[in-house]
């Protein structure tokens, strides 16, 4: 079996964001079954989808894993759940860590836990301006290439911090 390159999306915007997202950049770094191959740096985002709410920082990471996807969304959500995360049933709503599989090497998944690619990443700079810092010319199955997404979603205000 060979190891698949997954990248995951990471958000926050309570209780000091930047750091529930550098912590669980690290956390995902010292998981036994991950190898955590690069990282994208922060972003300040403004909130999609529920505006009323306080700005987002975000980044995307890089890994490596020989776990099936189910397992690896498994340890995703256990690492929010140590970061506090709260599953109110609030869709869009502010949240201390949020951690989305986007991408799984090539593969399609429509589980009803869980569909690979992530199904909003065109509509997404906050997720797509770090993954272009890592892979600008990836295509995302079913959706097109990660340069060409961002391009067409002109500015929309996120920003390095
Ligand atoms: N996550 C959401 C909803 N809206 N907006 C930004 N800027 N960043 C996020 O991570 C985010 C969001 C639900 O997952
Ligand atoms: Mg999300
Ligand atoms: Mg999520």
């Amino acid at each position: 079996m060979t190891a698949v390159v997954a990248f995951i999306g990471l958000g926050s915007n309570l209780d000091t964001p930047q750091d529930h997202v550098e912590r669980a950049i690290t956390e995902i770094g010292r998981t036994s079954h991950f190898t955590l191959m690069r990282r994208s740096r922060l972003y300040r985002t403004p909130p999609w989808g529920i505006t009323e709410q306080p700005d987002f920082i975000n980044a995307v990471c890089e890994i490596e894993t020989m776990l099936p996807a189910l397992q690896l969304l498994d340890v995703l959500l256990a690492i929010e759940r140590r970061h506090g995360r709260v599953r109110d049933g609030l869709q869009w709503g502010p949240r201390t860590l949020d951690l989305d599989l986007l991408l799984f090497g090539t593969q399609r998944i429509d589980d009803p836990g869980l569909r690979v690619p992530h199904p909003r990443i065109a509509q997404r700079t906050f997720v797509l301006a770090p993954l272009a810092e890592l892979a600008p010319t990836l295509d995302v199955p079913g959706q097109g290439r990660v340069d060409v997404l961002l391009a067409a979603l002109g500015d929309t205000h996120c920003v390095v911090i």
